[in-house]
């Protein structure tokens, strides 16, 4: 190897790198025929216009270096009978992903009318990115994939997360270089920092530096050798580059190169297992240099497109009506050679079909891609065992989300292969520190003695904590995958720097439960957000932002869950359901700081199971009708509700009052459309059928009225919440900027009571007073009234 580490060995005899090179156009052959045909798929006549498709789309550009790898690691794979997985960053460039699994047989096992004949092989170019079939991307469909690459940034993460306890495992990530440009790529780099060699496997980045995205040159393609290799080095890796463009050279310098990172990955790995001791070594990565559109079209009517962003998606459309452009198709196409691939019936040659691995070693088949194959129930400890005491409702206080630490610890102690807990530095500020106990924060940085005073760092812990909410979602992406079990967690407000990645994950569950049978069921991704909009008192305005569980209601109401449990104990009962659950995801909302308890464990377990429900205590409408209903979804909006109605009940004491606690907030929509949701029965039975509710939210009040707009009685439904009122305030100042403290809930049930109008004005008068005290008080004094801090549930 010479200094920048590339290779100039021949390590391929003449056989091999015919066959490896006759394999690879067959995969380009296919790519071409995907993106245009949907007949005549063997070229055993001319070319007509109607064996072209209509519409042409796909991504020819990245589809061959793609395939390119994967030929290559084919070969490493039969060699060292290796464990591999494939993800391909720039998914668009899913013909050479198709492509591969189609030669390796596998499309066809999982899509028997995908036959591996000529009639097999016209409906898999027919249905490539065609109506009503496959999309253009590396889609759930797509046997082997388990990133789809359609939303550019994150196949890093996703590798290295797949890595992360699979020890035999080698994840090779072909990454953009258009995509490398991306936050969320620019940050997955350090992934290496977190790999530990004695109990993780090997994630192989493979940069694809093509020079060009739809339009532009790449920055890393346009920048020194030195500076990139600079980059890489400085990434901590070690940069392999494997440049050119001409095929039989390319060859020789990819086979040479991949027997020498095989090999490296190998001895680290060993190292560190006959040692038992994890050090972060270099490890070694590709930059893969070649012209986009490899063995397109050179150039076409004077502008060069082999090499060049033009050939990006289609290179020349106008096929079925330009006679020219129908000739230029076909010779690109015979080029390939198509009668020195297949034989007459259609089936790849037998001398090309030895160069795939055997079942389960193919990429396309690798039970890791399929990760519900591999997944095994978590092992849960009885939540009941966490619980906080609740002598009498609304009279203690907790906080939170300590106990669900104390949860999560021994479901990490229990399952210590295969569940971790991924959060940006927050772990302890969002009080669950209790997992530190059993398993300490993963390292492989540099450590210092200070770390050992409080740190909570070591070579080998199962917390992943990184200052990247991109890279944690997309490890835990790869993770649950891939067939294990994990836990999210961050500040409520900075969950929306993952918002994107949330659509995409409910994306690809949705297709995968509804679309895709053969793909088993995965652990739901469970995210917890916690530090909410009602306690930021230190941190202000920017930290005050409950819109993430908006974004999750627009999502697919088969794989969206939402849960806003009011105290401790429901949130215990929450969090063992949503580690139990496949296939969701399930966003928790729960604040970490101590709020008053409401319910037992048991009155808990029967709260969750109904997920919404009528607060006995806190009522006095039995066998009555309710003439007003208090409502409320969240911790803090239950404390101020509850204390609303306790002024009113003591003002006011003929007044019958319901109080409905909701914690599953997809019961505020019908079941018609969610299946969480609740019939117009059980709606109007709760809500009643023409008496006012005033509902306290702990998100944007607008939310509920979305979820809630189709029952009949939604328009005496006012609902109470976060309207970007804040700064540095107490938490009741910031409350009642936002109208969701107790004293506006209490005008607002008047306001809403006809009969109340003079009977009740004093009241009112006494709130808008109270209003305006506390808020002095606030300013003078920094703090809350003690007696409302203080405050509980009247005896
Ligand atoms: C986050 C994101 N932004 C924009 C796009 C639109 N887009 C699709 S492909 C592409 C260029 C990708 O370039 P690169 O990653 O280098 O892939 P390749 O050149 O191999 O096609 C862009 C901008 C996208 N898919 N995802």
């Amino acid at each position: 190897m010479d200094k920048h580490q590339s290779s100039h060995a021949s390590p391929l005899a003449s056989e091999e790198l015919r066959l490896i090179d006759t394999w690879w156009r067959a995969c380009n052959y296919l790519s071409v025929g995907m993106i245009y045909l949907k007949d005549n798929p063997l070229l055993k006549e001319p070319l007509k216009p109607e064996h072209v498709k209509h519409r042409l789309l796909g991504h020819w550009g990245a589809s061959p270096a793609l395939s390119f790898v994967w030929a290559h690691l084919n070969r490493m794979i039969k060699r060292d009978d290796l464990d591999m997985i494939f993800m391909a960053g720039p998914g668009h460039g899913a013909p050479g992903v198709l492509g591969p699994a189609y030669l390796e047989g596998t499309y066809s096992e999982i899509y028997p009318d995908k036959s591996e004949d000529e009639e097999g092989m016209q409906k898999f170019f027919k249905q490539f990115s065609f109506p009503g079939h496959i999309g253009s991307h590396v889609t759930p469909e797509t046997p082997g994939s388990i990133h789809e690459g359609g939303e550019l940034g994150y196949s890093l993460s996703h590798a290295y997360g797949a890595a992360l306890d699979n020890p035999e495992l080698i994840v090779a990530c072909v990454v953009g270089d258009g995509e490398a440009e991306t936050g969320p790529l620019a940050t997955a780099w350090h992934s290496n920092k977190f790999i530990n060699p004695v109990r993780d496997g090997a994630g192989l980045p493979i940069l694809s530096l093509n020079g060009y995205k739809i339009a532009n040159p790449t920055i890393l393609a346009r920048i020194s050798h030195e500076e990139l290799e600079a980059l890489f080095v400085g990434y901590g890796y070690k940069p392999y580059f494997v440049e050119g463009s001409e095929p039989a050279e390319m060859h020789q310098r990819m086979a040479a190169t991949l027997n020498a990172i095989v090999g490296e990955i190998r001895a680290v790995q060993k190292k560190a297992r006959d040692t038992g001791k994890a050090e972060r070594p270099r490890w070694p990565m590709i930059v893969l240099r070649t012209p986009k559109g490899w063995t397109g079209p050179k150039e076409i009517a004077g502008h060069k497109v082999e090499g060049s962003w033009r050939s990006h998606q289609v290179p020349f459309s106008d096929v079925r009506g330009n006679p020219a452009n129908l000739q230029l198709l076909e010779t690109w196409m015979r080029g390939y050679k198509p009668e020195a691939l297949f034989d007459a019936g259609g089936r790849l040659l037998p001398e090309l079909r030895t160069l795939a691995p055997a079942g389960q070693r193919r990429m396309s088949a690798n039970p890791h891609a399929n990760g519900g194959v591999l997944r095994k129930e978590l092992k849960l400890p009885d939540f009941r065992s966490y619980a906080v005491e609740v002598a009498q409702a609304g009279r203690v206080l907790h906080e939170n989300t300590r106990p669900l630490g104390e949860f999560l610890r021994d479901v990490m102690r229990t399952n210590m292969t295969a569940f971790r807990v991924f959060g940006p530095d927050e772990t302890a500020s969002n009080r669950l520190q209790s997992i530190y106990e059993v398993s300490k924060k993963t390292w492989m940085a540099d450590l210092l003695p200070e770390d050992a005073d409080g740190g909570e760092l070591t070579r080998d812990g199962r917390v992943m904590e990184m200052l990247s909410e991109h890279t944690l979602v997309g490890w835990l992406e790869g993770y649950l995958l891939s067939g294990r079990h994990g836990f999210f967690h961050t500040y409520e407000a900075f969950a929306h720097v993952v918002d994107s990645m949330f659509n995409q994950h409910a994306k690809w569950l949705d297709i995968c439960k509804n679309h895709v049978p053969w793909r088993a069921s995965v652990s739901s991704q469970n995210i917890l957000l916690s530090s909410t909009v009602w306690r930021q008192d230190h941190n202000g305005f920017s930290h005050q932002d409950p819109g993430f569980i908006d974004l999750v209601t627009n999502k697919s109401p088969t794989v969206t869950r939402v849960y806003l449990p009011p105290d401790a104990n429901t949130l215990l009962v929450v969090a063992d359901q949503c580690l139990r659950s496949t296939d969701c995801i399930n966003v928790i909302v729960a604040d970490k700081q101590k709020h008053l308890q409401f319910t037992t464990i048991d009155e808990a377990i029967v709260h969750c199971a109904k997920g919404i429900g009528i607060f006995r205590r806190a009522s006095n409408d039995e066998g009555e009708e309710p003439d007003v209903v208090m409502a409320s979804c969240g911790d803090v909006a239950t404390q101020e509700a509850l204390a609303a109605t306790a002024i009113l009940r003591e003002h006011l004491p003929d007044l019958k009052m319901r109080f409905v606690n909701v914690v599953d907030l997809f019961k505020m929509q019908p079941a018609s459309e969610h299946p969480h949701g609740s019939t117009e029965r059980e709606f109007d039975s709760l809500f009643t059928a023409d008496r006012p509710t005033i509902f306290n939210f702990h998100g944007y009040p607008w939310l509920i009225h979305k979820l809630a707009y189709r029952f009949r009685n939604h328009e005496n439904l006012h609902v109470r919440g976060y309207k970007e009122k804040g700064n540095i305030n107490t938490p009741l100042e910031l409350a009642i900027l936002n109208q969701v403290g107790r004293f506006n809930l209490v005008i607002d049930a008047i306001d809403r009571l006809p009969r109340l109008q003079n009977k009740a004005a004093h009241l009112k008068e006494e709130m808008k007073n109270a209003i305006i005290d506390n808020l002095n008080y606030a300013h003078t004094h920094g703090t809350d009234r003690p007696e409302i801090t203080n405050w509980v549930w009247p005896a």
